[in-house]
Order: structure tokens, then sequence, then C-alpha cells
């Protein structure tokens, strides 16, 4: 989302899940809140994967959450990248069900993203 142009997590990721059993559909950089949204809404997504090696996880973050709100949608988000400690724990203060960070492996990826659709 937002000026973020890191793309080899997510697309590691993405491939992971695929590989993993997962259906995903990539957005590709440079998305809005409102576009990440709107794309879960129309193809019924269970869950959206953020990532963010920018720093700007905790404004992007919550400017998704407001656009699922006003759409009405409750869909489960994870985030993973480069994200402090501090920035950890306010993520999922405000929602986020997993923050996975730099450094894990398939089986952590796969595990964050079952424990979040659980
Ligand atoms: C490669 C790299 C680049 C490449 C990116 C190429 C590309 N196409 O991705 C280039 C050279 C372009 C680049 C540019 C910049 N970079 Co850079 N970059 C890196 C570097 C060295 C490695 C990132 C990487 O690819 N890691 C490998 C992947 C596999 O790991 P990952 O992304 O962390 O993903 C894993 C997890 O985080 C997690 N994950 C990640 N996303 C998601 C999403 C979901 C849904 C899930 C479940 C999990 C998940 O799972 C992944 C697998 O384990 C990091 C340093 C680092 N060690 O992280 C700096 C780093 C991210 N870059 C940094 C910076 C500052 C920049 C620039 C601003 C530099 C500049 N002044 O121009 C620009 C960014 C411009 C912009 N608009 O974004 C900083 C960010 C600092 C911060 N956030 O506080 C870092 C941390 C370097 C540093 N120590 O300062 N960068």
């Amino acid at each position: 989302m937002g000026l973020d142009c890191h793309d080899t997590g997510i697309i590691t990721v993405a491939q992971q899940l695929r590989e993993g059993g997962f259906e995903v559909i990539y957005l590709g950089l440079h998305n809005s809140a409102d576009q990440v949204a709107k794309a879960a809404l129309e193809e019924d997504a269970d869950l959206i994967g953020v990532s963010f090696l920018s720093g700007q996880h905790i404004t992007q973050v919550r400017k998704l959450f407001d656009s699922l709100r006003t759409r009405k949608l409750e869909i489960p988000v994870v985030c993973g990248g480069v994200i402090p400690d501090d920035d950890a724990g306010e993520l999922l203060g405000m929602g986020v069900r997993e923050v996975i960070r730099p450094g894990a492996l398939t089986e952590d990826v796969l595990a964050g993203v079952r424990r979040a659709l659980a």
C-alpha cells in the first residue's frame, strides 16, 4: 500500500500461500486503502494481507480499517514487513490479527494466516 516499492516479501508470501493451498489475488504495488477494501469486497476475500517495509504501516492500516468499516466489511487483516515491536503491538491493538516480520519461514507464514482465519 502507499508509496512502498518493496515487493519481494509480498511476492514470496503470495507464492508460499499458493503452494500451501490458498487462492491468492495479488493487487501489486501502490494501492490505496480504498482500492484494497474495494478489491476485497469484489473478490469476496476471506482475508486481507498487507506488506509494509516503508514505515507507513500505522497510517495505512488505520485508513484500511476505516475503509473496511465504511463498506461494513469485517475481513481479518494480517500485516507483514519491517515493523518495530511497539508498532506491532499497536497494529494488533487496532485489530490486525497477525504481524509477520523479516526472517519468517514458510511454516510461520502459513501458521499465521491459518490462525488469522480461524
Ligand atoms: C531489497 C531492499 C530494497 C530494494 C527493494 C526491491 C524490491 N523490488 O522489493 C530497493 C533497493 C528498491 C529498496 C528501496 C528502498 N528502501 Co529498502 N530494503 C531492501 C532490503 C535490503 C531487503 C528487503 C527484502 O526484500 N527482504 C526479503 C523479503 C523476503 O523479506 P520481507 O520483505 O521482510 O518479507 C518477509 C516478512 O517481513 C514477511 N512479510 C512481508 N510482507 C508480508 C505480507 C504478509 C501478508 C505476510 C503474511 C507476511 C509478510 O514475510 C516475508 C517472508 O519471510 C531491506 C532491509 C531488510 N533487511 O529488510 C531494506 C529496507 C526495507 N529499505 C529501506 C529503505 C529506507 C528504502 C528506501 C526508502 C531507500 C531510499 N532512501 O531510497 C527505498 C524505498 C523507496 C520506496 N518508495 O519504498 C529500510 C526501511 C526502513 C524502515 N521501514 O524504517 C530498510 C529496512 C533498510 C534499512 N535497514 O534501513 N530497498
